[in-house]
Order: structure tokens, then C-alpha cells, then sequence
């Protein structure tokens, strides 16, 4: 007979486990003890649950570096002893923690999940009991004994997707999060419908992680009336390593001298500049325009259709692995965990 699935759940914190301050109104996080009391129903799920709790849970809008390397720390070290994890997290910045992930847990054969809520769990409206319970399902489907899924994902409203292909998109509907270049993992509707085609391909090496992230990084989104000062100022800051621009539509960026200038100059000082789009959706293609054809030129990496989460991320990541300045754009432009096309 096929043993239980063990399952490990990191709480880190986010409104799933909030509660209201009854003197400032404002929800707060609370300890994790008190959220699994609310949740009877996870002793019904066919699979072995343990946990572990940020010692003090966070607003997500408090995620640092710091803190993704504490939650690959909890994975790495329990990584032998359960079948999958489930990470409750804030929605504000889950697309950037599940990204980051993605690119530190190299080589992964468990399942990452990442799932929260829009409500407390405590509230009689709230999303948090599907998300978890449907999440915790999903890290525990095994097939012929093994995992089915081997990567990072975020679990939200009934859709399960690649993590680094995501981006929170409602502060206020269920449906919070998108994946505008890449299709849903997963539906769960009345059966679970599993598009196993798009999943990441089974892994054979040996499982590593990686916790150097470099964070002498910014991003830039274009605006029209963006000048001079206040590019070179961002341009002239001590260390600065590496740059994300948003830029327009397909990769498109002013064609003024003093703009391609500055770009020019920091390419040539060392500095890793990448372009993504500022549309939700769609791809950079450089040299499509004759607004972008500078930028190629130049040097420019292109981001292709990676989402601004997973660039600012990967670019963290891959300066924390001192990929050399030679090979440094090649490798930015290639997939590493399904990020981009
Ligand atoms: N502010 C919360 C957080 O990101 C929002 C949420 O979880 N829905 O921690």
C-alpha cells in the first residue's frame, strides 16, 4: 500500500492568518497555532501535515531576500523527510517570493506550493480554507510514488500556476493573481483537471539551493516626461549592478540621445540592463521598432515575456552566482526554471 503523503506547511504569514486590532481596526498577523484551530477540515485531508511558523509572521509587504532564504532554508533542510511544501504567504509580493524560489531551489522534484488569501480564515466569507486545502491537495499528488509536480507554483482561487510566470493583479476580487504568458498548471473545479504538458520537465540532479542574492538592483518603469536627472541619478548609485526597465509595448524606449546616452554608459561601466515590458501581458522584441533597434545595439538583455517579478528575481539571482559579465546576457535570456519563452 502506498504511504501517506507527508506534507510540510510553512507559515510565514499575509491576511490568511490576520486578525483585526480592535483598537486600530488594522488586520494583523497572528500566531499559527490559532490559524490551524480554525481549519478542522485539514485532519480530514488524506496526508500527513507538519509545520513551521516564521517566529514572527509577516505582512508579505515585509519579504526581503533575507527572509526567501529563510523559507529555502525550512525546504532544504526538511527536503529529505516530505513529499511536498506548502508556503502560506501574503498576496502583495507572493509572485515575487515564488519566483525568487524558483530560481534558488535548483533542480527541484517536489512540489512548491505558494497560496494565501484575499480574507482571514477567520472571516464567514473567506477564500483561505479552498486555497489551503486545495493547495495542500495538489503538493500531495504522487504518481507510481513520485511527485507529479516538480516545481514552484502559486495556488490561488482555483488555479494552479508556474509561480515565476505570475503576477497579483486584484486587491480586492478572489481572483488575485494572473499568468498572462503562460497557461494555468491546473483547474480545480468538481475534478482537479491537471495540464501535465506544461508542467517542467522530471528532474534527475541533484537538488541545490541557492541563497546569494545580490540586491545592487532597481527598476525603472518608462513614463513619458522621464528625464535626464532622474535616470542619471539612478544610473550614478554606488554598486548599482543591475537595472530592469519597463519599457513600452514590445520593448520600446525614447530614441533622444541623452536617454540611449546613459544606458550606453552603464552597459559599458558593467551594468546589467534588462528590458521588460510594461504591458500585462505579450513580449519584448527588440528591433521590431526602430525604438528598440538602439537598445539592441547597445547591449540590452531582453527580457522576452518575463513578468517584472521573475526579472528583478532571476537578475538577483544571477548576479548573487557572479555569472560572469560574458555570458552574463546569454544567460539571462534563457529559460532557467520555465520563467520565459
Ligand atoms: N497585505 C497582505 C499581505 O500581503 C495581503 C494579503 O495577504 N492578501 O501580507
Amino acid at each position: 500500500m502506498q504511504s501517506k503523503a507527508k506534507i510540510l506547511l510553512i507559515y510565514t504569514g499575509g491576511t490568511i492568518g490576520m486578525m483585526k486590532d480592535f483598537e486600530t481596526g488594522a488586520l494583523k498577523a497572528f500566531n499559527f497555532k490559532k490559524l490551524l484551530q480554525k481549519i478542522p477540515e485539514l485532519k480530514q485531508l488524506d496526508c500527513q501535515i507538519e509545520t513551521i511558523s516564521f517566529g514572527k509572521p509577516i505582512d508579505s509587504s515585509n519579504m526581503n531576500p533575507e527572509k526567501w532564504v529563510q523559507i529555502a532554508d525550512s525546504i532544504e533542510s526538511n527536503y529529505a523527510s516530505f513529499d511536498g511544501f506548502v508556503v502560506l504567504h501574503g498576496s502583495d509580493t507572493m509572485s515575487y517570493s515564488a519566483s525568487a524560489l524558483s530560481f534558488m531551489l535548483e533542480n527541484l522534484s517536489k512540489p512548491v506550493i505558494f497560496t494565501g488569501s484575499q480574507l482571514p480564515i477567520g472571516d464567514l466569507r473567506t477564500d483561505a480554507k479552498e486555497n489551503l486545502i486545495t493547495a495542500i491537495q495538489i503538493a500531495s499528488l504522487q504518481q507510481k510514488g513520485k511527485a507529479v509536480i516538480n516545481e514552484v507554483c502559486l495556488y490561488f482561487e482555483y488555479k494552479l500556476y508556474r509561480g515565476n510566470r505570475t503576477t497579483k493583479i486584484n486587491a480586492e476580487h478572489f481572483n488575485a493573481f494572473t499568468s498572462p504568458n503562460y497557461a494555468p498548471l491546473a483547474e480545480s473545479g468538481v475534478h482537479l483537471n491537471v495540464n501535465s504538458n506544461l508542467f517542467l520537465a522530471k528532474q534527475r540532479k541533484k537538488f541545490v539551493v541557492h541563497k546569494e542574492l545580490d540586491d545592487h538592483v532597481v527598476i525603472i518603469k518608462m513614463f513619458p516626461g522621464i528625464n535626464e536627472r532622474v535616470l542619471s541619478s539612478i544610473m550614478d548609485i554606488p554598486n548599482l549592478k543591475g537595472v530592469v526597465i519597463e519599457t513600452y509595448g514590445s520593448g520600446n524606449a525614447p530614441t533622444e540621445e541623452w536617454f540611449i546616452a546613459l544606458l550606453k554608459k552603464g552597459i559599458q561601466q558593467g551594468l546589467h540592463i534588462i528590458s521588460v515590458t510594461q504591458c500585462s501581458g505579450g513580449s519584448v522584441s527588440m528591433g521590431q521598432y526602430e525604438t528598440s533597434t538602439q537598445l539592441k545595439k547597445i547591449g540590452v538583455i531582453s527580457g522576452k515575456d518575463i513578468t517584472t517579478e521573475a526579472a528583478i528575481t532571476k537578475l538577483m539571482y544571477l548576479l548573487g552566482q557572479k555569472v560572469s559579465a560574458s555570458v552574463f546576457k546569454t544567460i539571462f535570456e534563457t529559460s532557467l526554471r520555465g520563467e520565459m519563452l
